[in-house]
């Protein structure tokens, strides 16, 4: 039994400083640059969410590959807001890029595809913009650092609501999108929570140009505000669309409208525009000062919440790499889940044990042409 003993120890010792044998020729020890893959929507009519996206994750690659203790190279794939693209990107990443972890892809209909594929890669990732409900939840090797509808949208309409002291509302939601139907069932279940009473409920869909009909229908219903779920491009039309028609009450909407994009497409009808988020570039705090310097610097814009989230993921990547000291999958997967009270530019966050964010969104409402603190 002593003889087993001994050549049991012998071989676990053998095997530790080996470093695991197969692992060895990935192990990303000190110097070694980890591939991370990135799917991201860089064409289209959402590309501006891209954009932010990958110039938050090409600032903080620098940043973090300059410091040295961990490389990171950043390999990037459009993905055109299409599901069945973001799914080729996801696998050319996985099986031909031998990526350790993935940060994207942009939307929650491309994660709900993408989220299952890398989980049952067993390759982690990283949502730095998906929002809508379960995204978390499709695996152990799915995280996101945006902040759910669920959270977002009762936070925005409760204030809106004291402030304006509203009692009706109408709704409008785009219907084939998983962010725009998760948003709406947000804002038809918390209208009831809130003891709003809903004028009335209209849909649209992706690309649509006209949006007249359902407008004149929420006009005559005379509600106090508008909860409107849509990505930037279709909520800012809805919105220039419905200022022309003298609808100004306040609109409430959910991360889609967390774009510059809006104030750029609809002018002053973005106006009044109420939104919650993790991300304020005027908040006091020098981390967050410094950020939007280096990115006016680099860019030649400010920052929005998808550059400022995208950002922070690859610094908690980063943390988790490093922490792993090593490119191993499930290594670095582990230590994302530890992941607890990161200060980032968007503030302390940390994962919970599906691997969602904890953290509180801020509400801001669109005036005189900018984001503000809304209070
Ligand atoms: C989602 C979103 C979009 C607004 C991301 C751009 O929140 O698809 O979940």
């Amino acid at each position: 039994k002593a003889l087993f003993m001994l050549i049991a120890i012998t071989a676990l010792v053998f095997t530790a400083a080996c470093g695991g044998g197969s692992s060895d020729s990935k192990s990303g020890g000190k110097g070694k640059e980890v591939k991370v893959g990135v799917i991201s929507w860089l064409n289209g009519s959402g590309a501006s969410y891209g954009e932010a996206i990958t110039n938050g994750l090409k600032l903080a690659n620098k940043e973090i590959n300059d410091k040295g203790d961990v490389k990171i190279k950043l390999i990037t794939e459009d993905s055109a807001g299409k599901k069945d693209q973001a799914k080729s990107a996801a696998e050319k990443l996985i099986n031909s890029e031998n990526v350790s972890a993935i940060i994207g892809p942009t939307l929650s209909t491309e994660m709900q595809v993408v989220g299952p594929t890398a989980d049952s890669s067993g390759i982690p990732i990283i949502g730095t913009s998906t929002t809508a409900k379960g995204i978390p939840q499709i695996g152990d090797y799915v995280f996101r650092n945006s902040i759910p509808e669920e959270q977002a949208i009762p936070a925005s309409i409760k204030a809106a609501k004291e402030k304006y002291k509203a009692k009706k509302v109408a709704i409008l939601y785009g219907n084939d999108d998983v962010f725009t139907k998760s948003g709406y069932d947000v804002m038809k279940d918390e209208a009831k929570k809130q003891g709003l009473q809903v004028t009335t409920t209209e849909k649209f869909q992706q690309g649509q140009a006209d949006y007249k009909a359902q407008l004149t229908k929420i006009k005559s219903t005379k509600p106090d505000m508008i909860l409107c779920s849509a990505l930037y491009n279709e909520g800012a039309v809805i919105m220039d669309q419905a200022r022309k028609m003298g609808i100004d009450v306040p609109f409430v909407g959910g991360n889609g409208f967390n774009s510059p994009q809006v104030i750029d497409i609809a002018g002053d009808a973005a106006n009044g525009l109420i939104v919650a988020t993790p991300w304020f570039a005027g908040k006091d705090d020098q981390k967050v000062k410094d950020f939007v310097k280096k990115y006016k610097d680099k860019y030649g814009k400010d920052p929005d919440q998808f550059a400022a989230q995208a950002y922070d993921a690859l610094y908690v990547l980063a943390a988790a790499i490093e922490r792993a000291g090593s490119d191993d999958p499930d290594a670095i997967r582990d230590e994302l889940a530890k992941t607890k009270d990161f200060k980032g530019i968007l503030g302390t966050m940390s994962f919970d044990k599906e691997g969602d964010i904890v953290m509180k969104p801020t509400v801001l409402i669109i005036k005189d042409g900018k984001f503000q603190e809304f209070k």
